[in-house]
């Protein structure tokens, strides 16, 4: 699962990049995609630790992809898009410095997204139209049939700018549009770049939509507080009236957006936090262990973390009956710490 870090050429990808993983990308790479990984911050784990005082803690991390700047007059462009097809989440870096006005790059990028993803589907119909002007076996037919029904469907939806509704279309054809793998149909949310010495970061927020996540950061600022030492950056950041950004928050709301989420074990010998697709049964979650665990799974124990924190040890939640006996198809929750039973 690859969470890319897109936007035009200068817009601060890099910065945050650095910042996200604390690796510097390589320069001399700067015409393809260079990924890092990035632990998730899980806030339980403080007190979890003082609990089971384990001997060793190991964080789910995701992978964050750092990619080629687009040009803003679309020049070269093509093979840039081409390699965000394999990205599963854009994460979309807007500057806000320099005199960039958000709201005109956030229409343009959309734009530019839309028109690549419709020279594929453009392109395609071309194709099946020339397919079909030559004869071809009755079972080809119906494929191209359905295949040309679908393009047009998600033609239309691009030209009107109309996001596209799943029950527009069948399972098959949802199969098809998969392959296409459009830029515009990718989860996405928006980090505005902000300038340095800028006191409102609020202000940024109306620029958010109800399924776009948005967080103003300002990425050089965040660079430069990272090389100061604790007391040095709170005096700075007082003086200068300026407010840091939570980068667990950011790690977070990347997570939510890509659709994943994690669920913790714990004992003594490790405190572990695992990487699932949100609302994932029980079941999947074994599997993400260790296939035999789901093979061989006979029930889930679960509790919430929280509950622990509040009890202090597992005999007062066993005693206070919140440990559970969950089948494979129990639903996993924020905050769940689990033990399977397997055979
Ligand atoms: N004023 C200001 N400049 C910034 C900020 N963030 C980044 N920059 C500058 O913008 C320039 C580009 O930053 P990068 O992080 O390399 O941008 P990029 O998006 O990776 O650029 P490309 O790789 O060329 O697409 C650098 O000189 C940064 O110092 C910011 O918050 N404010
Ligand atoms: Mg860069």
């Amino acid at each position: 699962m690859k969470i890319g870090l897109v936007g035009y050429k200068g817009a601060g990808k890099s910065s945050l990049f650095q910042w996200l993983t604390g690796q510097q990308p390589d320069p001399s790479l700067s015409h393809s995609i260079q990924s890092a990984t990035a632990p998730i911050p899980e806030s339980r784990f403080p007190e979890l630790i003082k609990i089971y005082n384990p001997k060793k803690i190991t964080y789910a991390s995701i992978e964050i992809v750092d990619t080629p700047g687009l040009a803003p007059d679309q020049h070269g462009n093509s093979s840039k898009l081409a390699q965000l097809r394999e990205i599963n989440t854009l994460v979309i870096v807007i500057p806000a410095f320099n005199n960039a006005e958000p709201q005109t790059e956030i229409n343009k990028f959309n734009d530019d997204l839309v028109i690549a993803d419709l020279e594929i589907i453009l392109n395609r119909i071309e194709k099946i139209q020339e397919q079909n002007k030559r004869p071809v076996p009755k079972s080809e037919h119906e494929k191209l049939e359905l295949e040309y029904e679908t393009l047009l469907i998600l033609q239309n939806a691009l030209e009107n700018n109309s996001p596209l509704k799943e029950n527009q279309l069948s399972l098959e054809q949802l199969r098809l549009t998969k392959g296409f793998r459009l830029l515009s149909g990718k989860p996405q949310m928006l980090i505005i770049n902000t300038p340095d010495d800028e006191i409102n970061l609020n202000q940024y927020q109306k620029y958010s939509k109800p399924d776009i996540p948005l967080i103003p950061i300002s990425a050089r600022l965040e660079l430069e507080l990272e090389s100061m030492n604790q007391t040095d950056k709170l005096n700075f950041l007082e003086e200068m009236q300026l407010t840091s950004t939570d980068k667990n928050l950011v790690l977070k709301t990347i997570l939510d957006t890509s659709g994943q989420m994690t669920f913790i074990t714990a004992g003594e010998k490790e405190l572990r936090t695992w990487l699932i697709p949100k609302d994932c049964a029980a079941l999947d979650a074994a599997a993400a262990i260790h296939t035999d665990m789901a093979k061989g799974f006979i029930r889930a124990e679960v509790f919430k973390a929280d509950d622990l924190i509040r009890l202090k040890n597992e005999r007062a939640l066993k005693a206070e009956n919140l440990i559970r006996k969950e089948p494979k198809d129990y639903i996993i929750k924020d905050g769940d710490v689990l033990l399977f039973h397997f055979s």
